[in-house]
């Protein structure tokens, strides 16, 4: 559709927000400021200029307007007389709230998680990350499908009302659901195939990248390998999972895995969506958690990535403690991360610094797992071969008259689900001839 060059003016004209946080008297949370400066990183990687940022003070919320009604109409006099766009909440709220904000404040209002969810619209590239982004955002859309978003429809573009926001509003919850119910299909589908591209890796020790957005996960995952992985200075630079395989000098091939970045306060939904990105940090034998230590207040990183970590159910997953940037880290940072986080590595991706330490560390962690099993499969399940493929790399194989007898080599951890697969196989056995972290 042509459009006219006041169209493309318009539509590239960045837009003007107001931010609005509330401080909660001990919530116990990051401090106030932190998670405002953070809204107004999301809000620039969105595309808006902050034109200015309010705070409230409260001991608690207020259920109908979220910060006080009276607080609400200075929000609503401070967008007209700043001539804002919109105005962004670092919080959720809830569809009533949204509405009546909306009768003192003049303009769209978003909240974080929608911020978030346009950000990942449009980033979004591949396929995959479309579909779960789609996904996350119907989920996110459908319980505030009312008449408060109709003004939306009028837009375009812009943060809030990026992907399916304008196209379904006047659509009903039906078709949104049935939308929801299709994509869930399409992920599947796309499952499936990352499961079989995925097949072949098994023979490989497998680590994954985590850690908070901008961390370095990029940077770390090129220095590694000399590629070239998306890297940026803005927020959920990457959507995607990327796998390298790296030969560690001095050690076995390895495959690293870079992948989607957390924040705190994800958007709900937003993780189950990534369920097939993040599978990659499921499966994976070792993750390398990867914290800012230039950031003043990396501890709180860690513990919303954590938070992820523990949603996937893999918090207790062997993990190293990568602490990166050490080059623009502030004065005694390195002295504490030692006493606080004494297995940690530091690092960084940028200058080199440390990269040596963490090959290290990772030889020596992919040793402390790996074992060599004996295994024995009875002449009539020759099916479970395929499954020991699964699991580790075949080293050797020999028959006699009862069974297949299969030399692999493995870890300790995708051992022990072999072995509860074959538990209940009779005939079957499973032995461990070689633990290499004790024989080197
Ligand atoms: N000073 C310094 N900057 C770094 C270092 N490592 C990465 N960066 C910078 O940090 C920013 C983010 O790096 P990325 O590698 O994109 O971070 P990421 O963790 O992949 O981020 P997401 O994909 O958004 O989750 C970029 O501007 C990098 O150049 C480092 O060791 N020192
Ligand atoms: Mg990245």
């Amino acid at each position: 559709m042509p459009r006219t060059l006041h169209d493309l003016t318009e539509q590239n004209r960045r837009e003007r927000a107001v931010l609005v946080g509330v401080d909660l008297a001990s919530d116990g949370q990051v401090p106030t400021e932190e998670s405002m400066d953070e809204l107004a990183l999301l809000a620039d990687t969105a595309g808006a200029d902050i034109v200015d940022r309010l705070v409230q003070s409260r001991t608690r919320l207020n259920a109908a307007t979220f910060v006080g009604r009276g607080f609400a109409e200075r929000v609503g006099r401070l967008v007209t007389a700043t001539d804002a766009d919109l105005v962004i909440f670092d919080e959720d709220l809830g569809p009533a709230q949204i509405r009546n904000l909306e009768r003192c404040i003049p303009v769209k209002i978003v909240d974080r998680s929608a911020l978030i969810l346009d950000i990942f619209a449009e980033r979004a590239k591949t396929r995959e990350a479309k579909t779960q982004v789609e996904l996350a955002q119907l989920e996110y859309l459908l319980p505030r499908l009312t008449r408060a978003w109709t003004h939306l429809s009028r837009q375009e573009g812009g943060i809030g009302t990026r992907g399916p926001g304008e196209t379904q509003l006047e659509v009903d919850r039906r078709l949104v659901r049935n939308r929801i119910a299709e994509l869930h299909k399409e992920l599947e589908r796309i499952e499936r195939q990352r499961r079989t591209q995925r097949q072949g890796r098994h023979d490989f020790f497998q680590a994954t990248l985590v850690g908070y957005t901008n961390a370095g996960k990029s940077t770390l995952l090129n220095s590694l390998t000399d590629s070239s992985v998306f890297v940026e200075d803005r927020l959920f630079a990457t959507l995607d999972a990327t796998t390298r395989s790296v030969d560690l000098p001095g050690g076995p091939k390895v495959l690293i895995t870079d992948t989607v970045g957390f924040i705190r306060k994800l958007p709900p939904g937003l993780v189950a969506s990534f369920r097939s990105t993040l599978e990659e940090t499921v499966v994976a034998d070792l993750l390398i958690h990867i914290v800012d230590m230039s950031y003043p207040h990396y501890e709180d990183h860690i513990t919303s990535a954590n938070k992820v970590l523990e949603d996937l159910d893999i918090l207790d997953h062997p993990t190293v403690m990568v602490f990166n940037k050490v080059d623009s880290a502030g004065e005694g940072s390195v002295e504490r991360i030692r006493i606080t986080y004494p297995d940690s590595v530091v690092i960084s991706a940028l200058t080199g610094q440390g990269i040596e330490e963490l090959i290290g560390a990772l030889v020596a962690e992919v040793r402390r797992q790996q074992v060599v099993l004996r295994i024995s499969i009875p002449q009539e399940h020759p099916e479970l071969v395929s499954t020991v493929h699964e699991i580790g790399a075949v080293l050797d194989r020999s028959y006699d008259e009862k069974a297949i007898r299969l030399v692999v080599r493995t870890t300790a951890a995708r051992a022990g689900r072999l072995s509860g697969l074959l538990e209940d196989v009779e005939g079957a056995a499973i032995m461990i001839v070689k633990e290499e972290g004790r024989t080197g």
